[in-house]
C-alpha cells in the first residue's frame, strides 16, 4: 500500500448524493436566484433548525463571518475571553473589530476552555465568553453558563467541529446566546464554504438577518450596520445534499474511528482523545497525543514520516493562536500562563478520517505508527 500514490488527507471533504446535489443545481439555475436568501438557502436554515431542535438558523457564507456578525450583534467589546487552542479564526473574529481576544488554558481532560482559567482573567473590561468546543467535544457548559451569569457577561460557542454532537442529549446549537457553525469544506457538513448562527433569542436572529445584508430592513431602507455575509444558493445545494447524507458520513468516521482505537490501543506513548459514550458525536477528528518520552520519536518526527508515506496528518493548532500575530506581539507573556495549551499542542497530531478511508488502509497507518516507535 506504501508503494501506491494515494494520499490520505486530514480535511478531505466528504461528498454525498451527487445526483441529489445535481438535481438542487438544476433547480437553483432554473430559477435564476442565485443568490439573496434563496429558495434552497430558506429550505437548508429550515432543514438545520429542524435537525437541531433549534428555533433559528441564520446562515452565513463562511463560519468566520458568522463568528464576526454574532460578536457584533451580542454588542461586544473590551475584551472577550477565548482559548488560545483554536483555529486562529476564533481569535481574528474578535481583533478584527477591535476587540482583544483574552487567551485561557484549557482543561486537561476535555481539551476546551478552562472555566477556572477563564474566571482569572475577567477584568472590568470583560464582555463575554467565548467558548470553542473542540474537535467536536463539548464544553463545560453549565460551569461557563454560571461565570457568565454571575458577571453579566454574553456566552457564545465557535461550534464549527461540533455539527451532530450532543450535550446531556440536547444538540450544540442550543447553548450561550448563541453558536456558530462552520459548514466548509474540511467539516463533518460542508457546503462548500458556509456557516451559521443558531439561537434561541427570536431577537438576535433577527439582527444577524438584517446584519447579513447590508442591514436592510425594506427594499428602500436600512436598520444596522451590515455586510454581505449571504450563503449562496449553489453552497445551499451543497449542503442539503450533505446533510441528507450525514447519517452515513458519521458512522463511517467512527467506524474508521474504532479501527484506529483498536489499531493504536498497544502502543506505548500514543493515546487517542475520546468521546462521550452517552451523547451523539460526529467523530470527525481523529486526534492523537503522543508522549515523545514513551513513545521513543516526536509528533514531528511521526509527522514526516507519515507524509513520506503519503499520509497528511496536522498538528491542529499547533502552535497556538497567543503564538501567532498580531498576538504574539500584542501579549508576549501569554505563554507562561496556559501550561495546559502549550504542553498539549506539542503533542498534538491529526490523523486522517472520512469516505476516504477503509479498514485495511487504517489498519496499514496503525501498524506504520506502531513500527515507527520501535525503530530506532
Ligand atoms: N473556528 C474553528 C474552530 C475552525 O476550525 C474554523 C475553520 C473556523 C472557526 C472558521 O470557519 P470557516 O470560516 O473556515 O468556515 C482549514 C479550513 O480552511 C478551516 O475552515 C478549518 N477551520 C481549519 C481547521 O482547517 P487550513 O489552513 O488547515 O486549510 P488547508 O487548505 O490546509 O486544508 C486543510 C486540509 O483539508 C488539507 O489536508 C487539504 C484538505 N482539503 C481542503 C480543502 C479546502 C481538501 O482535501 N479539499 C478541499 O477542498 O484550514
Amino acid at each position: 500500500m506504501g508503494k501506491n500514490r494515494k494520499n490520505w488527507l486530514v480535511g478531505k471533504p466528504n461528498i454525498g448524493d451527487k445526483k441529489l446535489f445535481s438535481r438542487y443545481v438544476d433547480r437553483l439555475l432554473d430559477n435564476a436566484q442565485l443568490t439573496n436568501n434563496g429558495p434552497l438557502v430558506q429550505e437548508f436554515e429550515q432543514r438545520l433548525q429542524d435537525y437541531l431542535g433549534v428555533k433559528n438558523c441564520i446562515l452565513m457564507s463562511n463560519g468566520t463571518v458568522a463568528l464576526e456578525l454574532a460578536i457584533r450583534a451580542l454588542g461586544l467589546e473590551g475584551e472577550v475571553i477565548i482559548p488560545s487552542m483554536t483555529f486562529i479564526a476564533t481569535a481574528h473574529a474578535l481583533q478584527w473589530q477591535g476587540i482583544h481576544p483574552i487567551f485561557a488554558d484549557i482543561d486537561r481532560n476535555t481539551l476546551t476552555i478552562d472555566p477556572i482559567s477563564v474566571e482569572s482573567w475577567i477584568t472590568p473590561k470583560t464582555t463575554g465568553i467565548l467558548g470553542v468546543h473542540l474537535y467536536g467535544r463539548s464544553c463545560d457548559i453549565d460551569k461557563l453558563q454560571d461565570i457568565a451569569d454571575r458577571y453579566q457577561l454574553k456566552l457564545l460557542f465557535d461550534a464549527a467541529h461540533a455539527f451532530g454532537v450532543t450535550k446531556e442529549g440536547i444538540h450544540i446549537g442550543n447553548f450561550g446566546n448563541c453558536e456558530v457553525f462552520s459548514f466548509h469544506a474540511t467539516k463533518v457538513l460542508n457546503s462548500f464554504e458556509g456557516g451559521a448562527v443558531t439561537t434561541n433569542d427570536d431577537a438576535l436572529a433577527n439582527k444577524l438577518r438584517l446584519m447579513r445584508n447590508f442591514g436592510f430592513s425594506g427594499e428602500d431602507q436600512v436598520s444596522y450596520i451590515g455586510i454581505n455575509g449571504k450563503m449562496t444558493e449553489i453552497c445551499a445545494a451543497m449542503g442539503l445534499a450533505n446533510l441528507q447524507n450525514l447519517d452515513h458520513f458519521i458512522l463511517v468516521n467512527e467506524r474508521n474511528y474504532k479501527f484506529y482505537r483498536t489499531g493504536l490501543q498497544e502502543v506505548q506513548g500514543i493515546s487517542i482523545i475520546d468521546y462521550d459514550q452517552r451523547e451523539k458525536n460526529n467523530y470527525h477528528y481523529m486526534v492523537l497525543q503522543i508522549e515523545e518520552s514513551i513513545y521513543g520519536k516526536t509528533r514531528d518526527e511521526l509527522k514526516s514520516y507519515l507524509e513520506d508515506h503519503g499520509i497528511m496528518a496536522r498538528r491542529y493548532f499547533y502552535p497556538g493562536c497567543h503564538r501567532m500575530e498580531p498576538y504574539r506581539s500584542l501579549y508576549p507573556h501569554t505563554a507562561e500562563m496556559l501550561p495546559v495549551t502549550e504542553k498539549f499542542n506539542q503533542q498534538v497530531l491529526v490523523l486522517p478520517n472520512g469516505l476516504q478511508l477503509d479498514e485495511a488502509e487504517v489498519v496499514w497507518i496503525c501498524k506504520l505508527i506502531r513500527d515507527f516507535g520501535l525503530h530506532e
